[in-house]
């Protein structure tokens, strides 16, 4: 979902950015790299770990914590319908047309949230959060529950995904991957859009 369906990833950078400047530890677009797709818990790891700096459980979960409420004051002041990339509508519109089922796969714990203030929960069969999951990507947990709410087998899914952990995820669950982005970064997609007005059911269906 983030950075894939909807531009949302940028305000999860920031307010990860905002937590870790209070930790005296620096984070740049390039590090973020290593966030995205990545649990709430995880990130916070990946971040203390970065800037060498040791916390309890408990100050782990505050950080955690703080980073939401920043996050979630994003998405009340800046986060509407029109963070939904272009092209992405059109895409499940055709998609519904022909019957192909569809799931979002999230490691946020907000994507519901986020689903409804976008207005795209109908476009979809199914919703796996990170609610729902226990194992970070590149374990494939996400997608295989997706694909059996669905009901439909793995070697017939097709994951969209813009993070390394992501595809490998779709790959370690024997599932096809279109990433969103460069394909010097995605290597292990089967092919690589830029966004979602390249996509069409024909498209899809080569896989
Ligand atoms: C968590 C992380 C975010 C991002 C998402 C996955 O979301 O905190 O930085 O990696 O997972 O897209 P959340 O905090 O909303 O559960």
């Amino acid at each position: 979902m983030d950075g894939v369906l909807v531009s949302t990833e940028i305000y999860h950078f920031k307010a990860w950015k905002r937590l870790a400047d209070t930790l005296g530890i620096s984070i740049d677009e390039a590090f973020n790299e290593n966030l995205k797709g990545v649990s709430r818990s995880v990130c916070i790891d990946l971040i203390l770990k970065h800037g060498g700096v040791e916390k309890t459980q408990a100050e782990k979960d505050a950080l955690a914590a703080k980073k939401n409420a920043w996050f979630l004051e994003y998405v009340q002041t800046e986060i509407t319908p029109a963070n939904v990339y272009p092209g992405v509508i059109d895409f499940l519109q055709a998609l519904k047309r022909q019957g192909i089922k569809t799931a979002i796969g999230s490691a946020s714990k907000n994507a519901p949230l986020l689903i409804d203030k976008l207005g795209i929960r109908d476009y979809f069969d199914a919703i796996v959060d990170g609610n729902m999951i226990t194992k970070a990507k590149p374990n494939p947990e996400v997608f295989l529950k997706g694909a059996e709410m669905i009901g439909v087998k793995p070697s017939q899914c097709v994951v969209f995904e813009d993070a390394i952990s992501g595809v490998e995820a779709a790959k370690n669950g024997g599932m096809h991957c279109i990433g969103v982005g460069s394909e010097k970064k995605l290597t292990k997609a089967d092919f690589c859009i830029q966004s979602f007005t390249e996509m069409t059911v024909e498209r899809l269906q080569m896989l």
